[in-house]
């Protein structure tokens, strides 16, 4: 699965940043363009490897900006980007977009130029562009307050009206125990690097000597994710026993064989319920879920095709819709097998709820403090005078 990805704004771009960073210790050969875009000269600095030619600095011109950032005003966000959608649809038609299989622009929510630049940029790709658009979206933490919350909302809506899905990302589930949210910034980031480094193997080729037990193909994915909505993705791994030596040198009778079979088996299939079971980047309600799919990685000797098939038929009854598909990635970069349940067009998201409330409160009080304020300049002057407009 080849994706074109955009880091828009901080949280974007640092997401962005890492998942390079992480694909390069790895000695990955996994294709990946990046571009980072921000209204912020000092974000983009800050990045280690994304490369200087792939970092665009927009809002330079608007005196509100001038290489700052927009201060959380996603509406301001919005307006550089719309102003800018040129330079920005310059900038990725100048990487190449013939050989990707997707857009996934990566965001936070709560903020300015990522907010509101990426419901921009979702609405000029998917109008120009046949490959399917994704967003992620990191969804503020309720301690951020009221107006982080308006703007996740606000961006949010936006974004579902153009993306072929938004994969959430709650910071607000993800704090870690006795860490600030500052602090807990670079864990959840990695984290979600870890979910995206797995779907973006899906389908690609893999290391020499290694088969899969279940191939899938990026038009799976793009399959399980099409037609819009919010998706959630569970995460597991388990580090795998090594071979003792000298092990195989005796036959092992069939029944013994059978049974380590069997235990392969159970072992994926119970790696990718506690997945799907486990914490989700976004809290969800399972039983909602359109489509899944499920994919694993790990040393191919612990891969299984029965147990990729027990997991699929374990998700087909957990979730509301019946699609569910599944494949394998074998890799002997690591000692982990790890599963990923990407679970689609998920409706029963309570975050989502909650934020649509705060959003509306928001809403209510900064205009009737908008309202307050014009009411008492006007008292002020004179009754006599008419304002202008
Ligand atoms: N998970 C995660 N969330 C982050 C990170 N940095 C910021 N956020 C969240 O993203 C929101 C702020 O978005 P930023 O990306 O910092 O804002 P921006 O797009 O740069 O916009 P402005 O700074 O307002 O111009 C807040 O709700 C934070 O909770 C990060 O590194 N990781
Ligand atoms: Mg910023």
């Amino acid at each position: 699965m080849r994706f074109f990805i955009i880091g828009f704004g901080q949280a974007g771009g640092k997401i962005l940043d890492l998942f390079l960073g992480r694909e390069k210790e790895a000695g990955s050969t996994i294709k990946i363009k990046p571009l980072a875009v921000n209204t912020a000269r000092t974000d983009l600095m800050g990045l280690k490897y994304v490369p200087k030619e792939c970092r665009l600095l927009i809002g330079q011109s608007d005196p509100r900006v001038k290489g700052h950032g927009v201060g959380t005003d996603n509406r301001l966000g919005a307006k550089v980007a719309q102003e800018e959608i040129d330079t920005i649809l310059n900038a990725i038609d100048k990487m190449g977009t013939h050989d990707i299989d997707a857009f996934l622009i990566i965001a936070g929510l709560g903020g300015g130029t990522g907010s509101g630049g990426a419901p921009v940029l979702a609405k000029h790709l998917s109008e120009m562009y046949p490959e399917p658009v994704y967003a992620v979206g990191v969804l503020p933490a309720p301690e951020e307050g009221k107006l982080y919350s308006l703007n996740a909302a606000r961006s949010m809506i936006s974004l579902l009206k153009y993306v072929d899905n938004l994969i959430l990302v709650d910071n607000g589930a993800w704090k870690f125990e006795g860490m600030s949210l500052r602090e807990s910034f670079a864990k959840i980031n990695e984290e979600i690097v870890k979910r995206l480094a797995l779907l973006a193997r899906a389908g690609e080729p893999v290391e020499s000597e290694t088969i899969g037990e279940m191939v899938i193909d990026s038009s799976e994915v793009i399959n399980t994710l099409r037609g819009g909505g919010i998706s959630s993705i569970g995460y597991a791994t388990t580090l795998v026993e090594e071979k003792k030596k000298g092990f195989s040198l005796f036959r092992k009778k069939k029944e013994e064989e059978e049974f380590v079979e069997n235990d392969k088996a159970t072992k994926i299939a119970s790696l990718v319920r506690r997945a799907a079971l486990g914490r989700l980047t976004v809290p969800c309600n399972i039983r909602s879920a359109e489509r899944a799919l499920v994919l694993v990685a790990g040393p191919p000797e612990h891969l299984d095709r029965k147990g990729l098939e027990k997991a699929k038929l374990w998700l087909e009854e957990q979730i509301a819709g019946v699609e569910v598909r599944a494949g394998d990635y074998p890799t002997r970069r690591t000692k982990h097998v790890a599963a990923l349940v990407v679970l689609a067009n998920v409706t029963d998201v309570p975050r989502v709820k909650q934020l649509q409330r705060m959003a509306a409160e928001a809403k209510e009080e900064i205009e009737s403090v908008e309202k307050e304020r014009i009411e008492k300049t006007l008292e002020i002057f004179d009754e006599d005078i008419e304002p202008l407009i």
